[in-house]
């Protein structure tokens, strides 16, 4: 082994391997055939760095890890400190771009982004190649593996022990954690280089945290898409997104954002608007904005081929689309039929792409919706382009599609992001998005796409959920009462008392299918499902603060139970309970016809959020749950911020009132912070930041409040106690 620049390279007999430093705790391994290390994929934000290192023969000693290299296979072992064994190959064959590592011993594989699958993945295979499954199959089905995103990262943990493995291949990747062999994990790339990112914990947090240094972290979203959804293929002329607007507001409910699907456009075609069915559709957008509305439109990757057409025109004379193997333009299908496919990959392509969505946002447009972007194409049996298509890189070299397919959606969020940015400045941008890619988070929020009006769908949106969170995925969900198939009342009150709290909040349905808006339902459904989306609301300033923790550190708002009690082994297999922060547990019921459940409380003493009462924690419990009830429970030491809105409108207002709900038995603090919730001032200071304490008197706890930043105006704030009193003894 010898220094190499910043890192190290070994000279093995089958080629070389380069060891290079991105932080004390993340460590690339990556093979290649000369002294150069292959370049890294788009996913990689972060340069690396000098690590200070001894060098022992085939030893690297740093403050934290000892990296053992066999000279001849390049065979990896990795020890930390007192010695444990951290990581430890079996074979590295860098023909095959595949690694075995021994299976150590992790009690928990998580991660590897939105997969159909519990939260411990432990003992099962996937693999990533981005698909619109739902063209073949229906999706979220255990016996289809494809999915419409690819994440090559998985993290391993155990009581007092964590790593990730992030593994930077863009190509389609497979991943077996010891199902094949219950002492193996492996992975393995169709193609590209075998070059991959060990992040040493020891808790699953830091994992988490490490991950988001290495390919970026959320911006902190504008509030009001925090907000309240509202979704259906398609609304399908102005009359129908206006009385889908006013029965909102009618009702009563809460809403922030409405989306216009595909109907909206003329034929199909991209960046057109409908002259008839959506006549003066800038008029349109004012008057919903008026009445508090953010609209989201849906802009897909396939360019409509037809004569007259600017984008396909342009497009087609600067050369900007994928091509064939032989130089010409590659013809697919998606819903505007014969279609063509944007060649992102190149900056200028993106440009040119960004500049298209001018008109759309000077109307008023406030979000941008990607979709189909996996891409799809209805023309190929596999679903999507074949691997030989041909991308051109901004240096002039081709590229295959099939190295380039799972990034090409995190291409176009990019693209679109940049739209946003310059033609409405000074506003954060909000692009949600279909298919992605490792980096993704940096662009757009993700909503897991296909899904279906399924107690089981409802079921596994937990634990996809809470698996991109520790993917680095902050701002997600799953369209809320299920996307296919017709959503039953009792079905849309259980889904929105989950969706109220995920990341992500929006109801949306299929063509065709029952409506699903909450007031197509009898009063009891739509009075509960009201309720809970006003318990969003009433959290919103709550999750904001986790958006900010996330783009600050990197938590994930929702996190799996055993994120912070990483050494209590009974939450390694909970996938029907998360957390929201901290302090906040979430307990849903997900099967029909349940009106109580069992919930796991972990150590530690915890409030009721609706009855009062308290428990001591380390054991289950029996908990009443009536359709009206979603089972909460907050720690003793949580403060938690209440925003005061009761009727519906505009989350960009909420903030006016806070009241700070203070739950007694032991000492705790929170750190608020307040901004315009829209633009960028936050960047120069304009925001405010108060610390609140509190004591651990059960009866009656002295809070404290210290300023530590007061340049945004203050809401005015209250300070509400729940204290442990003899009528609410601990059970
Ligand atoms: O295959 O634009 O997942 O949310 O409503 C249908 C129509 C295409 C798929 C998306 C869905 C959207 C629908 N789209």
């Amino acid at each position: 082994m010898e220094r190499n620049g910043t890192g190290y390279t070994v000279r093995g007999s089958h080629g070389f391997l380069h060891i290079l430093f991105y932080s004390e705790k993340i460590v690339r391994f990556a093979y290649s055939d000369s002294l150069k290390p292959p370049s890294s994929t788009d996913a990689v934000l972060a340069e690396p760095l000098e690590v200070e290192a001894g060098l022992d023969n085939s030893k690297l000693v740093t403050g934290l890890m000892t990296i053992t290299v066999d000279e001849d296979s390049l065979a990896v072992k990795i020890t930390g400190p007192g010695g444990a064994v951290l990581s430890e190959d079996v074979t590295v064959d860098t023909g095959k771009r595949r690694v075995e590592k021994k299976k150590l011993w992790e009690l928990g594989i998580y991660g590897n982004g939105e997969k159909y699958s519990w939260i411990n993945q432990l003992g099962s295979a996937t693999f990533n190649y981005n698909s619109d499954v739902l063209f073949h199959h229906c999706i979220h089905n255990p016996l289809i593996p494809d999915m419409h995103t690819a994440i090559p990262f998985y993290i391993g943990a155990a009581p007092g022990c964590a790593y990730g493995i992030y593994f930077d291949n863009s190509y389609r990747t497979d991943f077996d954690f010891a199902k094949t062999d219950p002492g193996t994990i492996s992975f393995q790339a169709e193609d590209g280089s075998l070059d991959y990112y060990f992040i040493y914990g020891p808790s699953v947090d830091d994992v988490v945290s490490s991950y988001g240094s290495l390919t970026g972290r959320p911006d902190l979203p504008r509030k009001c898409f925090l907000g309240y959804h509202q979704s259906r293929y398609s609304y399908e002329t102005r009359e129908e997104v206006l009385s889908i607007a006013e029965n909102l507001r009618k009702h009563d409910i809460p809403c922030d954002v409405l989306y216009l699907d595909i109907a909206y456009m003329e034929g199909y075609k991209v960046f057109t608007v409908h002259p008839e069915r959506f006549k003066d559709f800038k008029g349109l957008l004012e008057q919903l904005r008026e009445m508090g509305f953010v609209v989201v439109v849906i802009v897909n990757p396939g360019v409509k081929v037809e004569t007259g057409y600017r984008v396909y025109e342009e497009g087609l004379d600067r050369g900007y689309f994928v091509k064939t193997p032989q130089g010409e333009t590659y013809q697919g299908e998606v819903w505007p039929k014969p279609a063509v496919y944007p060649d992102f990959l190149r900056s200028e392509v993106r440009k040119w792409w960004a500049g298209w969505h001018r008109e759309l946002l000077d109307a008023g447009v406030e979000g941008i919706w990607n979709d189909m972007n996996e891409p799809a194409d209805f023309t190929q049996e596999i679903g999507t382009l074949p691997g030989e298509m041909v991308h051109l890189d901004d240096h002039g070299n081709k590229r295959p599609h099939s190295e380039i397919h799972n990034l090409y959606a995190q291409l176009q969020t990019r693209a679109t992001r940049e739209g946003l940015e310059k033609y409405r400045p000074g506003q954060r941008p909000f692009v949600l998005t279909r298919a992605a890619f490792a980096g993704s988070q940096r662009y757009s929020a993700l909503w897991t796409g296909d899904n279906a009006s399924t107690w089981e769908h409802l079921e596994i949106s937990i634990p996809m959920m809470l698996n991109l969170g520790l993917s680095g995925y902050a701002f997600t969900g799953a369209d809320v009462g299920g996307y296919r198939g017709d959503c039953s009342g009792e079905l849309l009150v259980r889904w929105t008392q989950v969706g109220a709290l995920l990341p992500y909040f929006r109801n949306h349905s299929e063509l065709g299918t029952a409506r699903q808006e909450p007031w197509a339902y009898p009063s009891e459904i739509l009075e509960i499902t009201r309720d809970y989306i006003r318990l969003r609301y009433r959290l919103l300033t709550y999750y904001y603060n986790l958006m900010r923790e996330s783009a600050q550190k990197g938590a994930p708002p929702i996190r799996p139970l055993f994120y912070h009690y990483q050494d209590d082994l009974r939450t390694y297999n909970i996938n029907d309970q998360f957390l929201l922060g901290e302090g906040v547990m979430a307990c849903p019921v997900i099967r029909p016809g349940m009106d109580r459940r069992l919930v796991y409380l972990p150590g530690g003493l915890w409030h009721d959020y609706w009855s009062g009462k308290a428990y001591r924690g380390g054991r289950e419990i029996i908990c009443e749950a009536p359709l009206e009830i979603l089972p909460l429970f907050i720690k003793a030491g949580t403060i938690l911020p209440h925003d005061s809105i009761e009727g519906a409108v505009n989350a960009g207002q909420t903030g006016r009132v806070l009241t700070m709900h203070c739950y007694a038995g032991k000492e705790g603090a929170y750190r608020l912070y307040l901004d315009d919730g829209s633009s960028f001032a936050c960047r120069q200071d304009r925001y405010s930041e108060i610390e609140f304490t509190m004591d651990s008197d059960p009866l009656n706890p002295a809070i404290n409040k210290t300023m530590i930043k007061e340049n945004y105006p203050l809401p005015e704030i209250n300070i509400k106690i729940h204290s442990l009193d003899e009528e609410k003894a601990v059970e």
